[in-house]
């Protein structure tokens, strides 16, 4: 029967397993060989209770990577089954009662296949929804033990496995990477402790001072309700209302619309634990730190009008370049540092400790180095590992405790209960990114998704049918620092929370000139979006408290001519700040020790180009670990003039808003080609425009005068040397620079 029907069945021939009655791939098929992978995981050791982190030591010196490969599959070999196990004879039609007739409720597999597929999403963050994250680790500069038992800081150049997941703040998942917005910097620390999450930021300080306003904020800065619009903004209505209401979030305003928040790469980012936390000794002796990150390539960021383009160029762009750095061996490198604060200097400053809208300058409390953090693997699975890593900020382990910082205490309740809906319940320990290197012994049982299959009968403490086991670990375990409690019950804020203006002056004052502009432009970019006036003029009188300087151009650019009057402070009472100005909060401050390497430059080509200037300029620059990329009208050999070329990308595929500089290499038909061409001059605009370097040899300045950019006049960053000369050491010098913002002007030039 199954003969006379398959002669009538439609048949695609090109596909040998048609009715899976081949048993076999398809022809042409390529096997990939995956020996490591195989090697790691058999089915017995797949299904073992270790995997969990549960139940035993870890076999393999306790790192993460190791611990990970007994839930690493291969990519799937041989015929396909069910999640049951059961071979599947067709993949490609359901059962039914007749060729043209209805398919059957029977079909046990089309329904499994469709419910696992209809259940693939679990909800996306609440904030942070879009993220990137990779592995690597902490390795400490020395002991730390006189201040700290905390296990990753015990000795000199001990090595603790981390998971880092950067991230937007306010975008869904899919949302573009070049959001203005904070980024996420979170870091798990799968200790010989257990684990230690630090949820932290690329700025150090928050919009609010009190947990019971998150809800607030969040509401105020994500789509507003009814339309569900802007995406991944907060250039609307509802946030700058809800901020304009709020003067504690003046501060960290300034650090949103500063360059901060739209990074160059994540790799280029510092990062904040912001709150104020505890090391504590074994002993018991307490010191209050704040956790700075510091990145090895330096602290580099867009122009606004490059991150509004890349937006569409490359909507991945920052998951992108992390995957790529990784990906070729350059290991982004971060140095992590400590402020620490003896305790009885809690109420020493004009600011609080306890309030999260306040740094503390460096100038009054300098960065320890302590360590390094490198990152050196990406994931093997982005859904099982970036998108079900969960951090909270209550994981912490002993030599590590919190202080009364109201913002935290909201955050110690709040990422624990937000993962119990979003990985459906209390056992997203066990997801094996979450699982700690160490063994996890317990009497917690049950639950959705339990993996471990706990034997006996004993699941209480204390008992003595079980050994006594588990046993509580005494000194050995966590111990709170006894931290001394007094006072009534109320609701209300310490006295100094009521100064909002100190800092974000200080983070005004320590700008550049340029970075100055960037601010202002920002705050102007965002309240001309805003739809009601009160509302810009509110947000106006707020910034009069910070400076005119900052005022009074935002004020010009929204077309108010009347200022109006500073927002009357929330106290009278004035704190006299211990510093006015610090370098450490200028980007500019941190170049970085690493020169160009992973810098992007494109080199433009069409037939004719001067190949030999292509060839030299390519390889001193990969020589100094930057990447090239040859970009023309077309892919493809590019006829050069004594030498071809093949090109990688094209002007649309690539345009300049993904590359770091430029060089126009000259030849008489390529310059020619080029100034024919919108998209090549557009390119050498937008790139100029966003101030990155370029070099031009040759016939290439011609390009650049077409594209309305004088070649004789001395613009920073702008090297034009003649044929046959060398500019390439000059480029790279600029290149170091990153941008060169001596160049922008408003309006803009081009
Ligand atoms: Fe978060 N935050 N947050 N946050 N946060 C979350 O937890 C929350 C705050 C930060 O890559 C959520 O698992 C409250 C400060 C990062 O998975 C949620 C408050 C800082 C990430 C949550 C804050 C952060 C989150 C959403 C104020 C910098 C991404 C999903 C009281 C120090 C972690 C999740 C990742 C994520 C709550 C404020 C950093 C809802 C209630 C301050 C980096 O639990």
């Amino acid at each position: 029967v199954i003969g006379e029907v398959s002669a009538s069945m439609p048949h695609n021939d090109t596909k040998a397993s048609e009715y899976g009655r081949a048993g076999a791939p398809p022809a042409g098929s390529v096997s990939p060989v995956f020996d490591d992978l195989a090697a790691a995981s058999t089915p017995s050791e797949m299904n073992s209770n270790a995997k969990t982190g549960g139940a035993g030591p870890v076999k393999d010196g306790q790192f993460k990577d190791g611990s990970l490969d007994k839930d690493r599959a291969p990519p799937p070999q041989g015929p396909l089954t069910t999640n049951q196990g059961v071979l599947m004879a067709d993949n490609q039609s359901s059962l039914k009662a007749g060729l043209r007739g209805p398919a059957l409720l029977k079909d046990f597999i089309l329904r499994e296949k469709i419910t696992h597929f209809d259940h693939e999403r679990i909800p996306e963050r609440v904030v942070h929804a879009r993220g990137s994250g990779a592995h690597g680790f902490f390795e400490a500069f020395d002991s730390l033990e006189h201040l700290t038992c905390a296990a990753p800081f015990a000795e000199k150049g001990k090595k603790t496995p981390v998971f880092v997941r950067f991230s937007t703040v306010a975008g869904e998942r899919g949302s573009k990477d070049t959001a203005r917005d904070v980024r996420g910097f979170a870091i798990k620390f799968y200790t010989d402790q257990g684990n230690w999450d630090l949820v932290a930021n690329n700025m150090p300080v928050f919009f609010i001072q009190d947990a019971i306003k998150f809800p607030d904020l969040v509401h105020a800065v994500k789509p507003e309700p009814h339309h569900a619009m802007p995406q991944a903004a907060s250039a609307h209505d509802t946030f700058w209302d809800f901020v304009s209401l709020m003067p504690e979030s003046t501060h960290m305003l300034m650090w949103q619309m500063s360059d901060r928040a739209i990074p160059r790469s994540y790799r280029m980012m510092q990062g904040f634990g912001v709150h104020t936390f505890r090391f504590v000794t074994r002993e018991g002796k307490a010191t209050f730190v704040k956790f700075h990150l510091t990145p090895k390539l330096g602290t580099h960021s867009l122009v606004w009008d490059e991150a509004v383009k890349i937006a569409g160029a490359d909507p991945d762009f920052h998951r992108r370049d992390l995957w790529e750095a990784i990906d070729a061996g350059e290991y982004p490198e971060w140095t992590f540092g400590v402020q620490l604060i003896p305790e009885e200097d809690a109420e020493k400053f004009s600011f609080d400790l306890l309030d999260s809208t306040k740094i503390i300058p460096e100038e009054l409390v300098p960065v320890t180095p302590i360590g390094r953090l490198v990152l050196n693997r990406n994931p093997d699975n982005f859904f099982a590992e970036t998108e079900q890593v969960a951090f909270c900020a209550a994981h912490v382990i002993p030599g590590i405790d919190f202080t009364n910082d109201p913002l935290l205490a909201g955050r110690i309740h709040s990422y624990q209960d937000t993962q119990l809906l979003r990985l459906g319940g209390p056992n997203f320990h066990e997801i094996p990114i979450n699982a700690a290197v160490v063994p996890v012994n317990n009497n917690q049982r049950d639950g959705f998704h339990r993996q471990t299959i706990h034997r006996g009968k004993v699941a209480y403490e204390p008992n003595s049918l079980a050994g006594g086991c588990p046993f509580q670990a005494g000194n050995a375990g966590f111990v709170p620092f006894p931290e001394p409690v007094s006072g009534v019950e109320l609701t209300g804020k310490p006295e100094k929370f009521a100064e909002h203006y100190n800092q974000a002056r200080l983070f005004f004052n320590s700008q550049t000139p340029a970075e100055q502009k960037h601010i202002i432009d920002a705050f102007a970019f965002e309240l001309g979006k805003v739809t009601v006036p009160a509302v810009r003029e509110r947000t106006v009188s707020m910034l009069r408290n910070v400076t005119d300087a900052l005022a009074i151009p935002v004020a010009k650019k929204l077309g108010i001519t009347k200022l109006p009057p500073p927002m009357p402070p929330a106290t009278d009472k004035v704190f006299k700040p211990e510093v006015e100005k610090s370098d450490f909060l200028s980007l500019r401050s941190f170049p970085g020790e690493a020169g160009i390497r992973t810098r992007k430059v494109a080199i433009l080509c069409e037939d004719g180009v001067d190949g030999a200037a292509v060839r030299n300029v390519a390889e001193a620059l990969i020589a100094e670990g930057a990447v090239v990329r040859l970009v023309s009208s077309r892919l493809g050999a590019i006829t050069g003039e004594s030498l071809s070329v093949e090109a990688d990308t094209t002007y649309e595929a690539s345009p300049s808003v993904v590359f770091d500089a430029m060089v126009l290499p000259g030849g008489k038909s390529a310059a020619e080609a080029m100034m024919k061409n919108g998209e090549a001059l557009g390119f050498v605009r937008t790139l100029f425009r966003h101030c990155k370097p370029m070099l031009v040899i040759g016939e290439g300045a011609q390009v650049l005068k077409k594209a309305d950019i004088d070649p004789t006049a001395s613009y920073p960053g702008v090297h034009v040397v003649a044929k046959g000369g060398d500019g390439t050491a000059d480029l790279i010098a600029s290149m170091i620079k990153h941008r060169h913002f001596e160049r922008e002007t408003d309006p803009p030039m081009v």
